[in-house]
């Protein structure tokens, strides 16, 4: 009987076409014109792709994520703690992975060597950009890409749809089967990973060397970095401050869907484990079981931090200085990005095209960091589920201490 050949996962998949295109890349330098000519066109198809599938992502995904949060009014302040936490971490988030690139930018500058040239759209004043956000037309926005106003797009029609009431059963079910269509089609997408991760970084290592592995080596540190110094401070406060335990004894029963989330690189396969820690920690079945698939879905810290490190390598690979009003545009986009990036491997990087694109930095220079996405993904995806898991405990010791305090009103 022919034994099914088991296929690779596609974690080891990519990571072997990392080793490839380094060396591959080394071994062709003297032709980095046949790398350019004849291996990075297949890269560009594979950047397209991305570019296609990220405008229907964010407007579904976007759209959906509201609708998911539609039931906030049964549960009332449970939903309002849980969605005013998530965002506010997520635009800390945000903000250490700028600051984090910035400082990582001026200590190890990166290596421009890369003959990227690219005309950025003329700066808008502030006035200007704040206008820009909200669309004149609706097909407009799609086609030209202009992700701010496909997510003002995506939030109007989203709590529209939450407005119909009783009336939008169908136009949700509609929603939601469109958004599974185009999250299978962005699964397709990322399955061609491998062949992208080496005709996009091959080139480029064939035409600047050892240089770009060194650069790519210091943007991971830095990211990492940043991951571990959000999720020890401000989760170690939060669950401190305001989840009534200690930042050990959370980040001990938090371990396995931790190490769960590392392997997997999927906020949404780590789901079962993370309930099972927080219960552990005392969260109520009922919090964590809103809590934590909303977090799956709207929320991610981790990616958050990915973005804006890799907005200011990009950025500087391309001898581009981020201003300081581009750098809030990052922060607002990326803060509502989170919303719409699907709790699945690689979709941090097909949101990433979205907030290169906010700022008019070219979605190209995803090209520099595809090659090690995974590993990027690795760490942002348990950054995200921890997140997550914070929130669960703080929601439940706040609406524990709410049922106390009724009580001994009540007993007076
Ligand atoms: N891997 C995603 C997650 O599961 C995050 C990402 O790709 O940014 O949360």
């Amino acid at each position: 009987m022919n034994k099914q050949k088991k296929k690779l996962p596609l974690a080891m998949q990519i990571f072997i076409a990392l080793i490839l295109a380094i060396v591959v890349g080394l071994l062709i330098q003297s032709h980095a014109t046949f790398a350019e000519n004849y291996i990075k066109p297949f890269g560009t198809i594979f950047l397209n792709l991305l570019k296609f599938i990220v405008v229907p992502i964010v407007l579904f995904s976007i759209m959906c994520g509201i609708i998911s949060m539609r039931d906030i009014k049964k549960v009332g302040a449970i939903g309002l703690k849980t969605v005013v936490y998530y965002m506010c971490t997520t635009a800390f988030a945000i903000t250490i992975g700028l600051i984090g690139g910035n400082v990582f930018q001026r200590f190890f500058p990166v290596i421009a060597t890369t003959d990227l040239a690219y005309e950025m759209p003329e700066k808008m004043s502030v006035m200007d950009t704040i206008v820009n956000i909200f669309p004149s037309n609706f097909i407009s926005p799609m086609v030209e890409s202009n992700m701010l106003q496909v997510i003002v797009i995506a939030l109007l029609l989203g709590f529209s749809i939450i407005g119909l009431g009783e009336k939008n059963v169908g136009i949700v079910k509609a929603c939601n089967s469109l958004n599974e269509v185009f999250m299978k089609c962005m699964e397709m997408i990322l399955k061609l990973s491998p062949i992208g991760v080496f005709c996009l970084l091959c080139p480029v290592v064939a035409s600047n060397g050892t240089a770009i592995i060194g650069s790519l080596a210091m943007v991971l540190l830095a990211a990492y970095i940043c991951y571990v110094l959000h999720a020890t401070i401000v989760y170690s406060i939060a669950v401190k401050t305001m989840g009534g335990i200690s930042p050990t004894r959370f980040f001990k029963e938090m371990l396995p869907a931790i190490m769960f989330a590392f392997s997997s690189a999927s906020s949404v396969g780590t789901l079962p484990i993370n309930m099972e820690c927080v219960e552990k920690l005392g969260a109520r079945k009922e919090v964590s079981s809103f809590v934590l698939p909303l977090g799956a879905t709207i929320n991610m810290d981790g990616t958050a931090i990915y973005q804006g490190v890799c907005a200011i390598f990009i950025a500087s690979c391309y001898g581009i200085h981020l201003t300081l009003p581009q750098m809030m545009t990052i922060i607002l986009t990326a803060t509502l990005a989170s919303i719409g990036t699907a709790g699945v491997p690689g979709s941090g990087m097909v949101m990433l095209a979205m907030v290169l694109t906010s700022v008019g930095l070219p979605v190209d220079g995803i090209a520099l960091v595809a090659g090690v996405d995974r590993i990027f993904d690795m760490g942002r995806t348990t950054v995200n589920i921890t997140g997550d898991a914070s929130c669960c405990i703080i929601v439940s010791n706040l609406e524990r201490k709410k049922e106390e305090r009724r009580a001994k009103r009540g007993s007076c």
